[in-house]
């Protein structure tokens, strides 16, 4: 039983109905959202099976429950898969988001009041990195090291100095919002140098490092954490490598530490969308995500939009909108009048409250994965110039909207039959 067959059952209209929006919703929208992709249907269907039904506390062999004869097959091949594609020793694939890979990363490595040194969220940092409201910022003390003025890429010199006067005993790598290459073999030899543990998010960039588009931190991190449904185009949800002696400590700080019964209609999922993030279709798409991300970004500093640090090395960029005169937030709600969904964000050493910003996020995993190319960045920058020059003009949002509804509608999703 899957979500295919789900039509012979939609009795509940309500639901049913904003699930059906929200399909035409993506369908019609270009996704900039630098975090969201569209999984494959396979990933889809694994999530709406039976392994719903099924509670599996414990890990393969060793469960707390009957009956997990099935579920223990699948959770070991998402493991295999993941220790292969990734390169590593040891792998848990029951976090059910990027948050509990994490919490269960800290507890394994940690005690509570323990220093962090971090990415500051400010500067693109992730919100389980230390924001005071998290577990991080309440359970730990959070240091932190950002980008430089000028340049507004980390300078590893800096990041050493901060963790030689902090002696973290975790220093934590990895950002939502930074568009440049993570020096992970300088990060793990700072770590080494103050004693203290490599905690490698590579949530953002999981996929890039699958196809070997991103150097990896594995050989390099104590600890790698990601979600499975960035760039990684998997169900959502989160996942951690390290080796064998440190996954103990990372199995039982997961369970019963943070979380109790897996999902397993997830994790058969993320086994799925590991397999096809192994397969050569999956580097294309990668190399095409990078590509498009980088010509979005030139075209758009060809329309006088300032790209922050100047461009992007991966999967998204940071645009500085303040020579519009508009907020993150109005260039935001601007670019999603005209079917353009992305999220304000801010920039470095902004001046305006995070609900403001002063630029918008831009991500190119999802666009991609419909199929765009190259030669549509040159008309996406053109439509969030123009949108952007003029967002209260209603013939320029008129015929963007069905410029865009035109690339939509030709470039499907999920397409039909
Ligand atoms: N919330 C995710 C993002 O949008 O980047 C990860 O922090």
């Amino acid at each position: 039983m899957s979500v295919q067959t789900e039509s012979e059952m939609r009795t509940d209209r309500a639901v049913w109905a904003a699930v059906d929006a929200e399909g035409e919703r993506e369908e019609r929208q270009l996704e900039l959202i630098a975090s969201e992709n569209h999984a494959s249907r396979e990933v889809m269907a694994a999530m709406g099976s039976v392994l719903t039904n099924k509670y599996a506390e414990g890990y393969p062999g060793k469960r707390y429950y009957g009956g997990c004869e099935h579920v223990d097959v699948v959770e070991d091949i998402a493991r295999a898969r993941a220790k292969e594609l990734f390169g590593a020793a040891a792998a848990n694939v029951q976090p059910h988001s990027g948050t509990q890979a994490n919490m269960a990363a800290c507890i394994a490595l940690l005690a509570p009041g323990d220093r962090i040194l971090a990415m500051s969220l400010d500067h693109g940092g992730h919100l389980s990195h230390g924001h005071p409201k998290n577990f991080s910022g309440i359970f730990y003390a959070i240091e932190s090291y950002g980008v430089e003025k000028g340049s507004e890429r980390i300078d590893m010199d800096r990041v050493r100095e901060k963790a030689l006067a902090t002696r973290p005993k975790v220093i934590l790598a990895g950002a939502s919002a930074y568009s440049r290459t993570l020096d992970f073999p300088a990060f793990a030899a700072i770590a080494r140098e103050v004693g203290a543990k490599l905690l490698v998010d590579m949530a953002h960039i999981a996929g890039l490092v699958a196809a070997r588009q991103h150097p990896t931190p594995v050989g390099h991190a104590d600890v790698v954490t990601m979600t499975t449904h960035k760039t990684l185009r998997g169900p959502r949800g989160g996942l951690v490598l390290s080796d064998e002696e440190t996954m103990k400590k990372i199995n039982s700080a997961l369970f019963p530490g943070v979380q109790g019964g897996p999902l397993m209609h997830v994790v058969a999922a993320k086994a799925i969308a590991l397999r096809e993030a192994s397969s050569p279709a999956f580097v294309a798409y990668q190399k095409r995500v990078i590509e498009n991300a980088r010509t979005l970004a030139a075209h758009l500093e060809q329309r006088g939009l300032r790209v922050v640090s100047g461009g992007t090395d991966n999967h998204l960029m940071l645009v500085d909108v303040t020579a519009t005169g508009l907020t993150g937030k109005a260039a935001e709600d601007a670019l999603s009048r005209v079917d353009l969904t992305c999220n304000k964000n801010l920039i470095p050493y902004d001046q305006k409250p995070p609900m403001q910003a002063s630029g918008i996020r831009l991500g190119t995993p999802a666009v991609t994965t419909r199929g765009l190319a190259p030669e549509h960045m040159a008309r996406l920058a053109g439509w969030i110039a123009d949108v952007l020059a003029k967002p209260a003009d209603e013939s320029v949002l008129r015929r963007v909207r069905d410029e865009v509804a035109e690339v939509a509608r030709a470039f499907p999703i999920y397409p039909r039959g």
